[in-house]
C-alpha cells in the first residue's frame, strides 16, 4: 500500500489541482491519500483508521457505508441514470424530493429549484432575487449585502456574495452590486463591557445602517448563514436574527439563510433557521441534502417570491444536472434515513448536548482555548495565547494548524479556520466516538500548548 500511496502522491503532483490549497506547501508533503470510509471513520492509504471529526467537509450527516444511499443510487443509476428538466419534462425522484423537501423546511417554503452545489444554488439566488425585483418593476433593487467572514461558495458571484478576505484578495476586482457588514462575533467584535444581547443588536443594526446609506430601493437581499461555518463556527447572540428579521421586513428587502452547512440536522433541527427562528424567502441548501453522497443543492422559494417568478415568464436559468435523478433518488434515501434513524431529535436530545458538555469541560480547563462556540454538532475552539487579554495567536504562530495536524497524527479529523480549530461530526457519532474525539483532540491541544509555552 505504501508504493501506491507514493505513486498516487506522484500523480497528483503531476497532474491534479487541489481546491483551496497551496501547491508548494501540498508539493513538499504530498496530500494524506483517503481508500475508504465507514461510519463515522476514513481509512488513509497506509491503513490507519481516522475519526472524521469533520463529515467530509461538513456534509456527510449520515456516516459512511449506508447501504440505503447505496442502493438508491444503483437502482436509480439502472432504472434512469439521467434525464433534463429543460423541456417540460420531470422524473419521479425529482418530484418525490421537492414534495419531501417541502415538509421538511420551514413553514411558507414550498417551492424548490435544484443545482448541484451551494456556489450554484447561492448564484441561483442572486438571479432568481434580481429577476423577482425586475418583474415587480424594480429593475434597481440589485444589491445583495452579505456579511464579513460570510461564505456562499466559489463561483465568482458566490465568493462576491461571501466575506472572505483572502479569497477577494485573489481576484482584485469582484462583481459589482455586493456589500457587506460586520459578522456577528462577539469575542472579537464587542466593546469593553458590551453583552452579547446588546452587541448582537449592534452587528444586525449595521445592516439598517448600510441599507439606508445604499438605499432601500437598491437592495434586492441580505444573506447570512444562521451559523457561520467557513469562518470559524460563529453563532451569533439570541438578539440578532430577529432584529434582521425586523430590518429586512421593514425595508422589504429579501431575507436569505444560507443553510449549506447548517441544514439537514446539524443544529439539533432540520434547518437552522427553526434553530434561530429566522423566516426566510430564500433558502439554499446543499452538503447534508445528500450527506454528500451525490452532489445536489437546492434552493427553497417562498410563496411570494414564487408567484413573482411564476409571473415573470421565461425563467431563463438552469444547469444540465438540475435535479440528476440519481442526486434526487440518493437525497430521498437520505432523508427517509434520517427519519428512520430519527436523527434530528438524536442531535438535539441526546448526541449534541454531550458533545458540547464534554467538549465545554475541554474549554474551560485549557489555557490555550478562549471561546467554545457553535450550535448543535457544530463546534469552534478559538485558540488564544492569553484567556484574559483574549489575545488570539498570529497567522505567524499557526496554532490551529500545527494542532490540526496533530489531531491527524492521533487519528482524528479537525479543521483549522485562522485561530480556531472545528468540528462537524456526522450526526451518527456516538457518545463513545465523542469521548474518543475528545481523547485525541485534547493530547494535541496539550502538545501544541507546550510548544508556546502555555503548559
Ligand atoms: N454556502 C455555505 C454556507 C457553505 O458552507 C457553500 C455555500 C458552497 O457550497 P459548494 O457546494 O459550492 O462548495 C458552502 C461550502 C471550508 C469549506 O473550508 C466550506 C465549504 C466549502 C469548502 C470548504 O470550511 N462550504
Amino acid at each position: 500500500m505504501n508504493e501506491m500511496r507514493q505513486t498516487w502522491q506522484a500523480l497528483d503532483y503531476a497532474h491534479h489541482i487541489h481546491p483551496f490549497t497551496d501547491p508548494k506547501a501540498l508539493k513538499d508533503k504530498g496530500p494524506t491519500v483517503i481508500t475508504r470510509a465507514d461510519g463515522a471513520y476514513i481509512w488513509d492509504a497506509d491503513g490507519n483508521k481516522i475519526l472524521d471529526g469533520m463529515a467530509g467537509l461538513w456534509c456527510v450527516n449520515v456516516g459512511y457505508g449506508q447501504q440505503a444511499l447505496v442502493d438508491a443510487a444503483t437502482e436509480q443509476l439502472r432504472q434512469l441514470p439521467y434525464y433534463n428538466t429543460f423541456f417540460q419534462t420531470v422524473a419521479p425522484p425529482q418530484v418525490e424530493l421537492a414534495d419531501t423537501l417541502s415538509k421538511i423546511t420551514p413553514d411558507g417554503l414550498d417551492h424548490f429549484f435544484f443545482a448541484n452545489s451551494g456556489s450554484e444554488a447561492n448564484d441561483t439566488i442572486i438571479r432568481l432575487a434580481r429577476h423577482f425585483w425586475n418583474r415587480q418593476g424594480k429593475p434597481e433593487k440589485m444589491t445583495f449585502i452579505g456579511r464579513e467572514n460570510g461564505y456562499h461558495g466559489s463561483t465568482l458571484a458566490a465568493v462576491s456574495l461571501g466575506g472572505m478576505k483572502h479569497m477577494h484578495d485573489m481576484e482584485v476586482s469582484l462583481l459589482p452590486g455586493f456589500e457587506h457588514i460586520m459578522q456577528p462575533h462577539w469575542y472579537t467584535g464587542s466593546n469593553p463591557g458590551e453583552s452579547p444581547e446588546d452587541f448582537g443588536l449592534r452587528a444586525a443594526r449595521a445592516l439598517e445602517e448600510k441599507i439606508l446609506e445604499i438605499g432601500p430601493e437598491k437592495v434586492a437581499a441580505f444573506i447570512g448563514e444562521p451559523v457561520q461555518g467557513a469562518g470559524g463556527v460563529i453563532d451569533p447572540p439570541a438578539s440578532y436574527w430577529p432584529e434582521i428579521q425586523r430590518i429586512c421586513r421593514q425595508y422589504d428587502v429579501l431575507l436569505v439563510a444560507d443553510e449549506v452547512i447548517c441544514g439537514f440536522g446539524r443544529t439539533g433541527e432540520w434547518f437552522g433557521s427553526q434553530t434561530y427562528g429566522i423566516e426566510p424567502d430564500l433558502m439554499p441548501m446543499a452538503k447534508g441534502l445528500s450527506s454528500g453522497y451525490a452532489p445536489i443543492s437546492a434552493v427553497a422559494i417562498s410563496e411570494r417570491v414564487y408567484k413573482g417568478i411564476e409571473e415573470g415568464g421565461l425563467l431563463s436559468h438552469g444547469f444540465t444536472y438540475s435535479g440528476h435523478p440519481v442526486s434526487c433518488a440518493v437525497a430521498l434515501a437520505n432523508i427517509r434515513l434520517m427519519q428512520e434513524l430519527n436523527l434530528v431529535d438524536r442531535v438535539r436530545e441526546d448526541i449534541a448536548p454531550y458533545f458540547r458538555q464534554c467538549l465545554g469541560e475541554l474549554a474551560d480547563s485549557h489555557p490555550m482555548i478562549g471561546e467554545f462556540r457553535g450550535v448543535g454538532l457544530l463546534a469552534g475552539l478559538q485558540l488564544v495565547k492569553d484567556r484574559e487579554t483574549r489575545e488570539i495567536f498570529t497567522a505567524q504562530d499557526n496554532a490551529a494548524n500545527l494542532c490540526r495536524d496533530r489531531c491527524l497524527a492521533n487519528g482524528l479529523v479537525m479543521r483549522a479556520v485562522g485561530q480556531t480549530l472545528v468540528a462537524s461530526p456526522p450526526l451518527t457519532l456516538t457518545r463513545d466516538q465523542v469521548d474518543e474525539l475528545v481523547g485525541k483532540l485534547n493530547p494535541a491541544l496539550d502538545e501544541t500548548a507546550r510548544e508556546f509555552g502555555l503548559l
